[in-house]
């Protein structure tokens, strides 16, 4: 057991806000810290705002909450989770964690545990975080105050896998502070804590995982671009490259990566070695390739109406998706936002529907968004975007289908039978 008995969450996201009500059911007396009021007054008002975590979570919790970061000189540790973006032009945005960790230093206690879970790239906890505690808290880290780093690993909607029973690392410069922190994590989350040998390690760890994902994505999106001119269908050769039991690990063409994690985390590692004397072309390389899937889908739907002789300007088309990932509604980074812009800037008559951007819909329902367009560009591989099928295609009268996330892979047959133009990526 640690020897901790009060935790401070700085930061109540989609990572803050699960440890929070996780910690507090493990017993300890848990304080949640958030500088943006909506949140505390949503949980003041016993409401979830995180898709993940009901309203009776909330309910049921002993956490406190507030927006008051003093509150940290109650606590025996303090745990930051705080949003690491990227500027568009891919700078590393360290904000939010130079914030928080300035709102918290002021008031801890001799002997508090820091841990930082936001992803960070090494050095940020050597190089930012320990400056900045030592000079705002008068006191040592090492001896007088204590910090770890404890990359956050929570995938949003996943519902096998969330902070109760996901594996963790864990690293810390030196051992009471690594055991410490082990301890801690151990004493919360059912699953194996991995300690480090070091705080950069451990930033390591989180960004070479989410680069893998990166790389791998990239790698299957220059097949799709080489396999369409090839008129081979690389779905099917990824499901039959994955029948090898070792060694392969089949991801999946797209027409763009988005979210928090993997196309903003290898930037972090870029521009740090960059900043040490090493170029990563090849992780540059990987994320250029992502980047550019957008306008390969909307040159897709080009080519497509280009056979039926429409241009793409005053065409009716409907954007179905805006979300970065299929049934969450999280728009950051969002290939989807950068098809939209494509699709405005070539003069397209635009539709948008996103059941879960109502707020950024043109239309309410999948039947309006449907109606009255010539094509569909499906950028978000929603359920309800499933139930398209060739019946309800030429029911509405369209005619070019563009499936930038292949859900129609089992039934673009039929849609091309009746006849539709029907495109995916790499299929
Ligand atoms: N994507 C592809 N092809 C793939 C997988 C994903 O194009 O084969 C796209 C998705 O459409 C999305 C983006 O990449 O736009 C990211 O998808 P994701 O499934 O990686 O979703 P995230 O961003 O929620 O990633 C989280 C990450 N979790 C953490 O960072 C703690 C990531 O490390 C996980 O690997 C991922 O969930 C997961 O496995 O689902």
């Amino acid at each position: 057991m640690s020897s901790i008995k009060s935790i401070a969450i700085v930061g109540l996201g989609y990572v803050g806000l699960p440890i929070a009500l996780l910690a507090s059911k493990k017993g300890y007396v848990v304080f949640g810290v958030d500088n943006d009021q909506k949140k505390i007054k949503s949980l003041s008002e016993k409401k979830s705002y995180i898709g993940d975590i009901s309203d009776k979570d909330i309910v049921n919790t002993k956490a406190i909450f507030t927006d008051d970061a003093s509150i940290v000189k109650k606590a025996d540790a303090v745990i930051i989770c705080v949003p690491t973006p990227v500027s568009p032009e891919k700078i590393p945005d360290l904000g939010p964690v130079i914030g928080a960790t300035s709102a918290v230093a002021p008031h801890i206690t001799k002997g508090t545990l820091v841990v930082i879970e936001s992803t960070v790239n090494p050095g940020v906890c050597d190089e930012v975080v320990t400056p900045l505690l030592e000079k705002l808290s008068g006191m040592k880290v090492g001896t007088d105050i204590y910090l770890a780093h404890c990359p956050e690993r929570i995938n949003p909607g996943d519902p096998k896998w969330d902070v109760s029973n996901i594996n963790r690392v864990v690293g810390a410069n030196s051992k009471p502070e690594l055991d410490m922190a082990v301890a801690l994590y151990e004493s919360i989350i059912d699953a194996n804590i991995k300690p480090m040998g070091s705080l950069k390690e451990a930033e390591a760890v989180k960004i070479v995982e989410n680069s893998f994902r990166n790389i791998n994505i990239a790698f299957v999106n220059e097949l799709a671009m080489s396999f369409h001119k090839l008129g081979i269908n690389l779905e099917n050769v990824i499901d039959g490259a994955a029948t090898k039991p070792f060694a392969f690990m089949a991801h999946r063409p797209g027409c763009g990566v988005g979210g928090h994690c993997i196309p903003v985390d290898p930037y972090y590692l870029i521009e740090y070695a960059h900043d040490h004397g090493f170029e990563h072309e090849f992780l540059r390389l990987a994320s250029n390739i992502n980047e550019s899937m957008p306008r390969f889908t909307v040159d897709l739907l080009i080519e497509s109406l280009n056979k039926i002789n429409m241009p793409l300007k005053d065409t009716k088309v409907a954007l179905l998706g805006l979300s970065y990932k299929a049934n969450v509604g999280d728009g950051r980074e969002s290939p989807a936002k950068v098809i939209k812009d494509l699709l405005t800037e070539a003069g397209a008559d635009l539709t948008i529907y996103d059941p879960y951007f109502i707020d950024k819909s043109t239309v309410k329902s999948l039947d309006k968004a449907l109606s009255a367009v010539d094509a569909i560009l499906v950028a978000t591989g929603h359920d309800e975007f499933k139930k398209i099928d060739h019946k309800l295609l030429n029911k509405h009268g369209v005619r070019v289908v563009i499936d930038g996330r292949n859900i129609y892979r089992s039934t673009k047959d039929a849609m091309i039978k009746s006849g539709v133009i029907y495109q995916g990526i790499g299929v």
